[in-house]
């Protein structure tokens, strides 16, 4: 088989192989900019915006992706090597793939070489949308002060150097300015991270931000600019480099950064886009008044559900998420997590059957052909308890229900930080807040709710006896008799 690089001069060729955009890129506008061109965003809304662009009245519509930090070089040279095309590989449970060839991706720009640029094309009128993946932690929120984190090196850089930002607000807040000071519409921002009413708080985090660095600009973002909640779904691990040979060997496709993900996808949107939006909803995306409760839903089971298999196969010394789950112990425990703990806390989902999504899960993390890592899932733990975890926690604590199948994943957690499996093989953690996770993990070997102390992950959960009580239980059992065999006591008990 002959090989071809992909890009657009041999797309013609690559067709014969696999499917590749049939409009023309070249007609194709940026209306929107999409910050973080990571695995996520491109097995998501550029894939829903790749189907949208087929037709031709949604050419207004196509990305500019920008690669913010120095960390995204490689995503960057990648899309331009490539004219911003990419392979989407989906992975079915039965074995089968489905490839084909993005191309809503018209631009990109590399933020750290080229700032204005950036700023230009977020403040450019023909740009309506600027959509983020930026992570749970990207939002620098902290748990403990409930605000903004003004201490972080690099927001301090950013209200020092205005016109060289290195953050997202920065960027913004530089964009926004220009479009208030040049009499220009405002625009939406979007958030596609998985976080509880994640538009309430791109908007909230924005305008604190802005109201130190600009203050007369907060009304007018007000006034002009939308941040509609999203519930973003599709399980995308990170790409294999046997994802890049297999491409290669079985369809002649020379990609150095394709993308692999689960067949289900969903994404359920607030209807709020002050200057307009793409018609997603004519390729699968659901807009709705309120997205809160399918927001909950996911986050506190299937970001939970994660979590939990991640944490608790980590320290078993399983890979991947399948290993875990095919674990009949872990799933049971997972089931039960989801039955007595969350299940309660999630109020009236009209129209979702609830036993049928928690089933699905179990079988989407089953899929034996995604091999999604464990290290992917236990990676920043530390943004991702106090959003999928805890909050579950909080509304059972008030409800009086059950804590203790969360103050097990909790305690694991806090022995997963020592950086060690059972087996005594070192783990590979990354978290922004390694460091200060060994330390409390390390002071929690003596006293073992010690980890609760950390104000910025936990906020006063530290005051709750239940949870204390149970954490410190949980912590005892596991020290004691390994993760599986106090998983299977517990599962006796439910
Ligand atoms: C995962 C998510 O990062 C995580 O811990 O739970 O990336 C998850 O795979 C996606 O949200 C699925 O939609």
């Amino acid at each position: 088989m002959k090989n071809y690089q992909l890009n657009t001069e041999n797309l013609s060729k690559i067709s014969e192989s696999i499917a590749v955009p049939t409009y023309d890129r070249t007609k194709v506008k940026t209306g929107i900019v999409h910050v973080g061109i990571g695995g996520f965003h491109r097995s998501h809304e550029a894939f829903y915006t790749d189907q949208l662009l087929h037709d031709p009245s949604a050419s207004e519509w196509g990305i500019c992706g920008i690669a913010l930090l120095e960390f995204d070089t490689k995503i960057y040279q990648t899309l331009k090597n490539q004219n911003g095309l990419y392979t989407l590989i989906v992975k079915e449970l039965d074995g089968t793939q489905t490839t084909r060839v993005i191309g809503s991706i018209v631009e990109y720009l590399y933020a750290p070489e080229n700032t204005l640029a950036v700023i230009e094309k977020m403040a450019s009128p023909e740009v309506k949308i600027i959509s983020l993946t930026i992570t749970e932690g990207g939002y620098n929120y902290n748990e403990a002060t409930k605000e903004f984190d003004f201490s972080t090196p690099s927001i301090q850089h950013d209200l020092e150097n205005p016109d060289a930002p290195k953050t997202i607000f920065g960027y913004l807040t530089q964009a926004l300015k220009l479009r208030k000071e040049r009499g220009l519409k405002g625009c939406t921002i979007q958030s596609c991270d998985n976080i509880q009413g994640n538009g309430h708080m791109t908007k909230r985090m924005l305008l604190s931000y802005v109201a130190k660095a600009v203050p007369e600009l907060v009304d007018w973002i007000e006034c002009h600019v939308s941040f509609p909640n999203a519930m973003v779904d599709r399980i995308t691990p990170a790409t294999a480099a046997s994802d890049i040979t297999n491409l290669k060997e079985t369809t002649g496709v020379q990609d150095a950064w394709p993308v692999v993900c689960e067949p289900f996808k969903q994404w359920v949107i607030e209807d709020d886009f002050i200057e307009g939006r793409p018609a997603w909803e004519t390729v699968g995306a659901q807009f709705v008044e309120n997205v809160e409760p399918y927001e909950k839903m996911k986050l506190s089971l299937l970001n939970a559900g994660h979590s939990v298999l991640g944490i608790l196969g980590a320290l078993i010394g399983y890979d991947t998420i399948d290993e875990s789950v095919s674990n009949s112990n872990i799933s049971t425990f997972l089931h039960n997590y989801m039955d007595i703990e969350v299940t309660p806390t999630l109020g009236d989902l009209e129209g979702i059957n609830l036993k049928e999504y928690k089933d699905s899960l179990i079988e989407r993390f089953g899929n034996i052909n995604i091999k999604d890592q464990i290290d992917r899932i236990c990676s920043e733990s530390s943004a991702k308890f106090p959003i999928f975890i805890l909050p579950t926690v909080k509304a059972q604590l008030v409800e009086k229900g059950s804590v203790e199948l969360a103050a097990f994943v909790v305690a694991a957690w806090a022995i997963y930080s020592l950086g060690k499996d059972e087996n005594g093989k070192e783990l590979v953690i990354k978290d922004a807040m390694k460091s200060q996770l060994h330390e409390k993990a390390v002071a929690s070997v003596i006293e073992p709710a010690s980890f609760l102390t950390l104000e910025s992950i936990f906020g006063n959960l530290s005051s709750s006896t239940i949870f204390k009580d149970a954490f410190t239980k949980a912590y005892q059992d596991i020290t004691k008799n390994g993760v599986e065999q106090s998983v299977i006591n517990l599962n006796a008990k439910n």
